[in-house]
């Protein structure tokens, strides 16, 4: 049976972070397929990965945990016909719930090892409150808490308390015995998304889902803006600094004045990066604002 891990946490959270900087040592050697899913009409992740992984496959307009769902399926069927998988990693999109990918996933017969979801501990304050937040941490059963350099360490054990806490009340139940499908859940803590590599050893296994337990509507707007010219660093950090509040994320594909290559940039509650080059990107310039 072909494994797989789907990769979940609120937008910004750190997910193609932690694909890059855990999953791709650990799977070195293997062939490994990456279905990722993002909001915003022109996809940013997908563009990333490929320069680390040799199969991703975009699903970038639409959410596959609804409208996609069909050519979520079609996906996998082609990837495994194309390239022949030893394991699959999905990227849900920060807007998606976990339950109906894990189901899909399961009734095409793959094995769902693990469920991760990235916690963002700056910005936990920011979107705990979020329903479909609580629904991903209760739908995964490794919760890896991420970006543990930006708050105190006080601070890092309570939000450690809080998920838990979470996840124990939303975790998916079975609506015909009232059992919780999950029994347990692990936790890891780290930056950048670097985890040890016997995270994915398997040690996880979740249960089959019998059907899909309830979850939230999704309330994301987005918005495409093209930028025209090259532009100043400080440029683009003062227009992202002063985005209004509603904008929970930001990202896309830049020409920034005296850079080499393209960069992705990447705005999520108040911290802006523009670390990773993508090197053969010859689009135009562009920034998707991911609005709640
Ligand atoms: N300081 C700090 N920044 C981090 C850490 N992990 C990720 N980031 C940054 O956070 C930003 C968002 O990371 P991504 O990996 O793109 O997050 P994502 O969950 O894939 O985002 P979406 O797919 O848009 O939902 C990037 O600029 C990362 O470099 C961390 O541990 N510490
Ligand atoms: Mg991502």
């Amino acid at each position: 049976m072909l494994p797989a891990f789907v990769i979940t946490g609120f937008l910004g959270s750190g997910k193609t972070t932690f694909l890059l900087n855990s999953a791709r040592e650990h799977f070195q050697g293997k062939r490994v397929a990456i279905i990722v899913n993002e909001l915003g009409e022109v996809g940013v992740d997908g563009k990333v990965l490929k320069n680390a992984y040799s199969e991703v496959l975009e699903l970038p307009e639409g959410c596959i945990c609804c409208s996609l769902h069909a050519e979520f399926e079609k996906a996998i069927e082609e990837i495994r016909k194309r390239y022949d998988p030893e394991v699959l990693l999905v990227e849900t999109s920060g807007g998606a719930v976990p339950f109906p990918v894990i189901l899909s996933l399961q009734a095409l017969g793959l094995f769902v090892e693990g469920v991760f979801c990235l916690v963002d501990c700056a910005g936990f304050d920011r979107y705990k409150e979020d329903e479909t937040a609580k629904y991903q941490i209760g739908g995964s059963n490794v919760l890896v808490l991420n970006k543990t350099d930006l708050v105190s360490q006080d601070r890092v054990e309570e939000i450690e308390r809080e998920v838990v806490r979470l996840w124990g009340i939303y975790r998916p139940v079975n609506s015909f015995t009232g059992e919780s499908y999950y029994s347990k859940v692990k936790v890891y803590k780290t930056t950048y998304g670097r985890l040890p590599a016997d995270v994915f050893a398997g040690a996880y296994t979740l249960p089959e889902l019998k059907e899909i337990p309830h979850h939230p509507e999704h309330t994301f707007r987005q918005r495409v803006v093209n930028l025209l010219s090259t532009i100043e660093y400080h440029e683009l950090e003062e227009r992202l600094k002063t985005l209004p509040e509603r904008v929970v994320r930001a990202k896309g594909i830049v020409r920034i004045k005296h850079y080499p290559y393209p960069v992705a940039v990447n705005y999520s509650f108040g911290h802006v990066d523009s670390s990773i080059e993508v090197r053969d990107y010859e689009g135009p310039s562009f920034l998707v604002l991911i609005e709640n």
